[in-house]
């Protein structure tokens, strides 16, 4: 097969798929376990709809997110819904060492993970850039960006030696059409697509797929976050306009992981009936 680059591809991940001796003992936990998934940001949201997606799948669950009594919460509901495994994770991926040490400990139990779902993340704020909160900046890129390339980082290699997996990540119509007063999370979502579609180029001649999912208007407890608990203001994104919920996403992340192996979804962008870019939508007076 030749594969046409302006330069050749790096022969890296060729030569840690021929290292069968250093993954042999991985490699045979891999075929014995059942399908799973790591997903960040399961707790709420797009996230935990996409758990319950895929524990209905009969996918076992690797769930992280920062709120420990939250992950309990909802390792107990899916347990009582549906009969799979679900591991609990309490993790900052702002952290680079947390993110080493669970992905680490996530390893050694189960191995490299069929579903790779990096949609822990948040915006905060939504005004000019010139009177955004310098905390805030960094809280977004740290976590959109940096959190989720760090994640993908710890399994990549180890996906690819098993030629196999899927890494679905969460990106937004942000990313597509900025919107005022979120230029620096309409950033991070573009960060986080321009990434997949690195990282696809570079996974090219395994059997590795990449998605990057851009909703847009979910009704989630994103905005209470953006407005730092104001319920008010958060309720008003919402009013007028039959906003997508999670599950709706959920529905679309199981159908991308769902297809034959020859298919490859790159990008979906999803967004409401009554929106056409990343804020402007039409609303019932
Ligand atoms: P939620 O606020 O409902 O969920 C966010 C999740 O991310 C929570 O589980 C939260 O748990 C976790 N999280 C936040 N920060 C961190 C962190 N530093 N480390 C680990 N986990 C973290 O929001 P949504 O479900 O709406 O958002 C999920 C993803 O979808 C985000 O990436 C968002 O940008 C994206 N998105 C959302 C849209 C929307 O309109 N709602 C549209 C398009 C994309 P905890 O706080 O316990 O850490
Ligand atoms: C979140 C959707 O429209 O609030 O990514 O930016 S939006």
């Amino acid at each position: 097969n030749k594969i046409f680059f302006i330069e050749p591809p790096s022969p890296y991940y060729k030569r840690i798929r021929q290292d069968k001796q250093r993954h042999s003992i991985i490699k045979e936990k891999s075929r014995r376990r059942t399908m799973f998934a790591f997903i960040t940001g399961a707790t709420s949201g797009i996230g935990l709809a996409a758990a319950k997606a895929l524990a209905q799948k009969g996918y076992d669950l690797a769930i992280a997110a920062r709120n420990e009594s939250k992950l309990e919460e909802v390792k107990a509901e899916i347990k009582t819904e549906y009969p799979v495994k679900v591991e609990t994770y309490v993790l900052d991926v702002r952290d680079g060492e947390a993110v080493k040490k669970v992905t680490k400990k996530c390893f050694e139990n189960w191995g490299a993970p069929d579903i790779l779902l990096n949609d822990a993340g948040l915006a905060r704020g939504l005004e000019p850039y010139g009177e955004t909160l310098p905390e805030d900046i960094v809280q977004m890129i740290d976590t959109n960006i940096k959190g989720l390339f760090l994640v993908t980082r710890a399994f990549l290699p180890e996906m690819v030696s098993r030629n196999s997996g899927h890494i679905v990540n969460m990106g937004s119509t942000a990313g597509l059409y900025a919107y005022a007063g979120a230029a620096v999370y309409c950033a991070t979502k573009a960060a986080v697509k321009t990434f997949s579609d690195g990282i696809r180029i570079d996974v090219i001649d395994s059997d590795i797929k990449v998605t990057t999912v851009q909703p847009g208007i979910v009704e989630t407890p994103f905005s209470e976050v953006r407005f730092k608990g104001d319920k008010k203001r958060a309720a008003a994104v919402y009013e007028g306009i039959d906003a997508l919920q999670a599950e709706d996403i959920a529905d679309v992340i199981a159908f991308i992981i769902d297809r034959p192996k020859r298919v490859q979804i790159s990008d979906v962008v999803i967004m409401a009936n009554q929106q056409a870019t990343g804020f402007m939508v039409s609303k019932k007076k």
